[in-house]
């Protein structure tokens, strides 16, 4: 789901836009993490999340996200620092960078945790399948 961050005129000159508890639909986040220097093209993320709730924000450059719930699968373009994107538990993501050097910021609901990471595509269709993120 896309997100207008809440954006403010600066005093002096450009724009401030805020994320917090209200607009990222995670709750309160535990852990802010960034990815950049990576060149066009590159895809990363390739995996879903058991739990975690995340939202996504790309500040500068331009970054498409292909969000897949097992049945559907939606592109998102993060082409603007005034937008965000929810990511909840059980959606397998894509980050394609369309410009170099595109910065890519996400808060986290919860800390790092590598047993959180469904990392093999066909396991997740099965989970799907299964019904684990069906209460989601
Ligand atoms: C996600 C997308 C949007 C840590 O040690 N701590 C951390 O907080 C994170 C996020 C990663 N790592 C380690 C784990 C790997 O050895 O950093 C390495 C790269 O992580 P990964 O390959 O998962 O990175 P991406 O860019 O594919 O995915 C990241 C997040 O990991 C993931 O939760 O949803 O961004």
């Amino acid at each position: 789901m896309l997100i207008k961050l809440k954006t403010f005129d600066s005093i002096n000159d450009g724009y401030l836009s805020v994320i917090n508890e209200s607009v990222s639909n995670i709750g309160s986040f535990k852990r802010i993490y960034y990815i950049y220097g990576v060149s066009k093209n590159v895809t990363r993320g390739h995996h879903a999340h058991l739990n975690l709730k995340q939202i996504a924000w790309c500040p500068h450059g331009s970054v498409e996200i292909l969000l897949d719930n097992g049945v559907t699968k939606n592109k998102f373009s993060l082409d603007s620092p005034e937008k965000g994107l929810y990511i909840g538990p059980g959606i397998w993501r894509e980050m394609k960078w369309l410009i170099t050097d595109s910065v890519l910021c996400v808060a986290a609901s919860e800390l790092y945790d590598e047993n959180d990471y469904v990392r093999d595509y066909d396991k997740f269709l099965q989970m799907v399948n299964e019904g684990y993120w069906s209460g989601n």
